[in-house]
């Protein structure tokens, strides 16, 4: 088992890696560990929509190939309110922007196959994952794996391990910045081997609660109702859920969508949070490890992506030109943008969710808000200015 690497990446999920093919790509020795095994990554159905920028880091990564070949461009978003249906034209209000539909389920499994070709090393079921001595310049990894317990020396440590990993928890409590909203729903999703019910995605605002339309592919519909909190999948079944989304969509819609045996369900809680210590010693925080949006505007992924494409541009720099002094920078950086789709994310969510909690008079603003932006030329520039995703800052 290797024990020497320049660059520890914890996590094998989508920032993982990337992060890992592209330092691969540009000669910078890396080893990834990751506790679960390769299929239990790849049985997790998330993000769906891509913007330009991580469409382009996926391409440079040198994993683009399929992705190109079957992504679904989407020029416009739809959305509708207490039924009425509205479109969204992305290309004219952001000089030609779209975002491409590729499952990320799809993303990781090019990016392993890419991982495979080049050689580079993953170690999955990697158990009781640690990290030490990230304040020095020789920090190190240990794991388990196989009953054996191994070491991995290297110059940086990149955490990618999501929201519940090891990586975020190995900072001293007394140096970690957090901010933390938690939304009383979850989303109920349903995957199904039926066409989509229509050709963009349609989030969808309505008084029984908030419902999305996506896809991946002409033949595989997604959809999400708004859940209680409180809510259990074995609370649902498949034929509630069609009941519950037709009621929510539009009634054309309704009428001519096409229900069939789901693939899979699961309900995810809704909770937006930011670590703003991204960066402490040798220890990098990348993706979900340093943040989470509610899903509402398809951000979560980009947000990873656009932390690697600093990541990756930044250990560049180190490893070939000592810019060491650029460190800082990281975090700079990686916060700006993530605060904005925190920010969009979160303003997405407020718009368009059921809060039981709010009064009559939270309801009305909230339509007239909607009625603002949905007919106003500045209100829909904004709204897809924002969903075709700010641009990644380069690193200088
Ligand atoms: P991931 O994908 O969570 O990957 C982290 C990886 O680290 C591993 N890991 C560990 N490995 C070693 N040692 C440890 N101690 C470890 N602890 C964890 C995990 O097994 C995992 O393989 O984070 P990453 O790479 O930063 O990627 C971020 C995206 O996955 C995430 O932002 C999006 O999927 C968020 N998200 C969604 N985003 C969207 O844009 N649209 C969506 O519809 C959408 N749906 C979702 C989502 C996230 C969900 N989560 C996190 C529960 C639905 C769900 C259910
Ligand atoms: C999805 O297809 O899973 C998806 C699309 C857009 C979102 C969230 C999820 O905003």
């Amino acid at each position: 088992m290797k024990n020497k690497t320049q660059v520890a990446i914890i996590g094998a999920g989508p920032s993982g890696l990337l992060l890992g093919q592209l330092l691969t790509k540009a000669g910078i020795d890396n080893v990834i560990l990751e506790r679960q095994t390769g299929e239990y990554v790849l049985g997790r159905i998330r993000a769906g929509v891509l913007e330009q920028g991580t469409v382009n880091l996926i391409r440079e990564s040198g994993a683009g190939e399929r992705m190109d070949k079957e992504g679904l461009i989407h020029i416009g978003t739809d959305f509708s309110f207490q039924g009425e249906h509205f479109h969204v034209d992305l290309e004219k209000y952001t000089d030609g922007k779209h975002v491409v539909v590729y499952g990320q389920t799809e993303v990781t499994r090019d990016l392993m196959q890419a991982r495979e070709q080049t050689g580079g090393i993953t170690i999955y079921q990697a158990q009781k994952v640690e990290l030490h001595d990230i304040e020095s310049d020789t920090p190190y990894v240990t794991y388990e794996h196989q009953g054996e317990l191994h070491r991995l020396d290297c110059d940086y440590i990149a955490g990618c391990d999501g929201f519940h990993g090891v990586s975020r928890k190995s900072i001293p409590d007394n140096q970690l910045e957090e901010y933390e909203k938690v939304y009383p729903f979850g989303w109920l999703g349903l995957m199904s081997d039926t066409p989509p019910v229509n050709e963009e995605l349609v989030y969808c605002a309505h008084e029984r609660g908030f419902a999305l339309c996506s896809m991946r592919s002409p033949t595989r519909s997604r959809y999400y109702i708004q859940v209680p909190d409180t809510d259990k999948i074995e609370d649902w079944n498949e034929e509630k859920f069609w009941d519950e989304l037709k009621q929510r969509i539009p009634p054309e819609m309704a009428e001519r969508l096409v229900t069939g045996p789901a693939i899979e369900m699961s309900i995810a809680p809704l909770r937006s949070y930011v670590c703003e210590t991204m960066q402490y010693g040798r220890l990098f925080l990348l993706g979900d490890a340093a943040h989470i949006v509610p899903p509402t505007g398809a951000k979560g992924l980009n947000l990873a992506a656009s932390d690697v494409d600093t990541a990756y541009r930044l250990f560049v720099k180190i490893y070939q030109d000592q810019r060491t002094d650029l460190i800082p920078r990281y975090q700079e950086i990686c916060l700006a943008r993530t605060w904005k789709a925190v920010r969009f994310s979160w303003w997405m969510t407020m718009l368009l969710h059921r809060f039981h909690s709010a009064g009559r008079f939270d309801f009305r603003a909230q339509q007239a808000e909607f009625d603002y932006f949905i007919h106003s030329e500045a209100g829909k520039a904004t709204i897809a200015e924002n969903y075709v995703g700010l641009p990644f800052e380069a690193l200088e």
